[in-house]
C-alpha cells in the first residue's frame, strides 16, 4: 500500500477569501488576511487548503466570473500575495488548491469583448452564439436559441444587440459559457492551467466540470428541454455530461497533468452527476480527475421547488444515498466527503439541531462524515459549529442567486414576502458566506471595517477563539478527526458497510480492514436511542465521542444519548 495516492489520508479545509479575514478595513477578507491565519489552518491539521476564486473578477458571483485568469483581484491582493501564501503553507505541509472556473468566464474577460464584437471575430466561436428562434422577434420572450433557463432564475441565453444574436449563460448574464467545442479555447486554457502548476500550487477544484461539454447535434443546433414553469427548463438535462465530457477530462489530463510531479490535486465540481457517473470520471484508469463532489446527498431536503423549497430530511435517505456512492466508488475511484461549501446552508442547522445541542449534532456530523471512505472537506467555519445567518430581511442578503430568485418570485407573486424571507432563510448561499467568526469582538474580528454581508451575532459565544481554548469544542473534536484520518488505515482504506439502512434516526455503519473493524453510531435525533449492535460490540473501545462518558454498552446493546456520535474500536 506504500504506491498509494497521499489524498486518501488528507483532509482537505475550503476558505472563501471574501468571508475569511480582512487585513486592510475594507470589510473584504483578502490573501494578506489568510496569511494571518495560516498557523491556525496548521493547528486544524489539515493537508490542503482550497480557495474559491480570488482572480481579477468584476465580481457579480464572487469571483466565479473571471476577467483574468492569469492575475488577482485588487480586491484580495497580489500575485505576490499569492506567491507568499503557497510558500507560507508549503512551509507548514499544506497544499494550496485553486478554484478553476472554465465552463464560463465574465463578460468582461477580453476573450469575450471580442467574441462579442462581431460575427467574424476570430474568436466568435469561443463562446455559444446563436440567431433567436426561426420566425421569432429577437430581444422577445420565448424567442430564445433553446428555452434552457439559468441557474439564477430567468433564461440562459442573452440577446446582444451588437451583432443580433444571443450568447448562453448557465449562470448569470455576466457568466458567458465557453464553447469547448473548440480546440483554440481548450489549449488556451491547459496554458493557462500549467502557467498556475508552474507557480508551484497543487492542484484545482474545477468549477462545474460535467457542464463544459454540451449536448449539442451533429448539425450543431441545441436541443429543448423539458419546460419546468412558463416557458424555461432547467438545462442541466442539455449540459450535464455531455458526449466529449470525458475526452476533455482525458486531454486536460494529458496536456496539462501528465509528467508533472506528484502530489497534485484534481477535484471535479459535478451537479447532477450519478455514481455511475462518478465512478467514470474517478477510476484511476481513466486518466480524469481524482474525485468528485456529488450533490445528490445535499438535495435530499429540497422539495419541488428546489433549493429554497427546503423539507425535513428523512435520515433512511441520507444513509441510502451516501451509502450508494460508497460502495459505487469501492472498486474504483474515490469519494470526496463533504457538508458544507459556500454553496450549502451550513450543515448544522440543516442535518443537526443549531439550538440545544448544537455542539453535540455539530460534532456527530463531523464524525459521521469523516470515518467514511474518501476524502473530507471541511468548509470555514463549519469546525466551530457555525450556523446559518437567520437574515430576516431582503437588504442583508448578497449572493446573485437569492437575490434573483426575490426578484423572479416577487414577480410571479406565488410566495408572500413572509414565505420568501423565511426560503431564503433555509435556502440561501449566504449562510456559508457570513464573515469567519474569530473572536468575540464586534466584528468578530474579521475586520475592523464594516463587512460586507453582516456578522453572525452568534459570534459572541460560537467563535474560534472560544473554540480553540476548550479541549472539549467542535474544532477539537475536527483536529482530533482529521489526526485520525492520517493515523488510523482502517479509516483511510477500510470497506464500509451500512447497518440499520430502515432505521429513521441512526446512522450506523462498520469500516473493516483486514482484521480490524471500526463502528460508527450517529444519533440524528434529540432523544435517547437503544440501538442493537450485537454482541460483537459490547468489549470494544471507544476511539472518538462527542460526549465526555463512554455511552452505555452491553448485551448487544448500545443506548445513544442526544445527537451522540461516536466510533468504536473491536478489540
Ligand atoms: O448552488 C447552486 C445553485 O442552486 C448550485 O447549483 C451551484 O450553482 C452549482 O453547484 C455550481 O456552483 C459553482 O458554480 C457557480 C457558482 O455560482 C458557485 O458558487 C460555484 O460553486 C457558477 O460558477
Ligand atoms: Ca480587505
Amino acid at each position: 500500500e506504500a504506491s498509494d495516492v497521499w489524498w486518501k489520508s488528507a483532509v482537505v479545509y475550503q476558505v472563501y477569501p471574501r468571508s475569511f479575514q480582512d487585513s486592510n478595513g475594507d470589510g473584504i477578507g483578502d490573501v494578506r488576511g489568510i496569511l494571518q491565519r495560516v498557523d491556525y489552518l496548521a493547528e486544524l491539521g489539515v493537508d490542503v487548503v482550497w480557495l474559491s476564486p480570488i482572480y481579477r473578477s468584476p465580481q457579480d458571483d464572487n469571483g466565479y466570473d473571471i476577467s483574468d485568469y492569469q492575475d488577482i483581484d485588487p480586491t484580495f491582493g497580489t500575485l505576490e500575495d499569492v506567491d507568499e501564501l503557497i510558500e507560507a503553507l508549503h512551509e507548514r505541509g499544506i497544499k494550496l488548491v485553486m478554484d478553476l472556473v472554465v465552463n464560463h468566464t465574465s463578460d468582461e474577460h477580453p476573450w469575450f469583448a471580442e467574441s462579442r464584437s462581431s460575427v467574424d471575430n476570430p474568436k466568435r466561436d469561443w463562446y455559444w452564439w446563436r440567431p433567436a428562434r426561426e420566425g421569432m422577434e429577437p430581444g422577445t420572450p420565448g424567442a430564445e436559441p433553446t428555452n434552457w433557463g439559468s441557474v439564477f432564475s430567468g433564461p440562459a441565453w442573452e440577446y446582444d444587440e451588437t451583432t443580433g444574436e444571443y450568447y448562453l449563460h448557465l449562470f448569470s448574464r455576466k457568466q458567458p459559457d465557453l464553447n469547448w467545442e473548440n480546440p483554440e479555447v481548450r489549449q488556451a486554457v491547459y496554458a493557462m492551467m500549467r502557467w498556475w502548476l508552474d507557480r508551484r500550487i497543487d492542484g484545482f477544484r474545477m468549477d462545474v466540470i460535467n457542464l463544459i461539454s454540451k449536448h449539442v447535434r451533429p448539425d450543431g443546433s441545441l436541443p429543448d428541454v423539458p419546460a419546468e414553469d412558463g416557458l424555461y427548463g432547467s438545462a442541466f438535462a442539455a449540459t450535464v455530461n455531455g458526449p466529449r465530457l470525458h475526452e476533455f477530462l482525458q486531454e486536460i489530463h494529458r496536456e496539462v497533468y501528465e509528467g508533472r510531479r506528484d502530489g497534485l490535486l484534481l477535484v471535479g465540481e459535478t451537479p447532477g452527476a450519478t455514481v455511475e457517473d462518478g465512478k467514470l470520471l474517478t477510476d484511476p484508469a481513466r486518466h480524469e480527475l481524482d474525485m468528485v463532489f456529488t450533490f445528490e446527498h445535499v438535495s435530499l431536503d429540497h422539495g419541488p421547488a428546489g433549493r429554497f423549497d427546503v423539507v425535513p430530511l428523512d435520515l433512511r435517505d441520507l444513509k441510502a444515498t451516501l451509502g450508494r456512492w460508497q460502495t459505487g466508488l469501492e472498486q474504483a475511484g474515490w469519494n470526496a466527503l463533504y457538508w458544507n461549501n459556500h454553496d450549502q446552508p451550513r450543515v448544522v442547522s440543516r442535518y443537526g439541531d443549531d439550538g440545544a445541542y448544537r455542539r453535540e449534532s455539530a460534532m456527530m456530523l463531523a464524525i459521521v462524515l469523516h470515518l467514511h471512505r474518501g476524502t473530507p472537506y471541511v468548509y470555514q467555519g463549519e469546525e466551530l459549529g457555525m450556523t446559518n445567518a437567520y437574515f430576516t430581511s431582503l437588504d442583508e442578503y448578497r449572493d446573485i442567486e437569492s437575490l434573483r430568485f426575490a426578484a423572479s418570485e416577487r414577480q410571479r407573486g406565488q410566495l408572500n414576502d413572509e414565505e420568501l424571507l423565511s426560503w431564503l432563510a433555509a435556502g440561501s448561499r449566504d449562510n456559508a458566506r457570513t464573515p469567519m467568526q474569530w473572536d468575540a469582538t464586534p466584528q468578530a474580528g474579521f475586520t475592523t471595517g464594516q463587512p460586507w454581508i453582516d456578522v453572525n451575532p452568534h459570534h459572541d459565544t460560537i467563535n474560534a477563539a472560544a473554540e480553540v481554548a476548550d479541549p472539549d469544542s467542535v474544532f477539537h473534536l475536527y483536529r482530533r478527526l482529521i489526526a485520525l484520518r492520517h493515523e488510523d488505515p482502517v479509516v483511510q482504506r477500510g470497506d464500509f458497510h451500512l447497518l440499520l439502512p430502515d432505521d429513521p434516526h441512526i446512522y450506523a455503519f462498520t469500516r473493516t480492514w483486514g482484521d480490524e473493524q471500526l463502528l460508527v453510531l450517529g444519533n440524528f435525533s434529540g432523544t435517547e436511542q437503544t440501538v442493537p449492535v450485537g454482541p460483537d460490540w459490547d468489549q470494544a473501545a471507544l476511539v472518538i465521542g462527542n460526549y465526555p462518558a463512554s455511552p452505555a454498552t452491553g448485551g448487544g446493546q448500545i443506548v445513544l444519548r442526544a445527537w451522540e456520535g461516536l466510533v468504536l474500536r473491536r478489540a
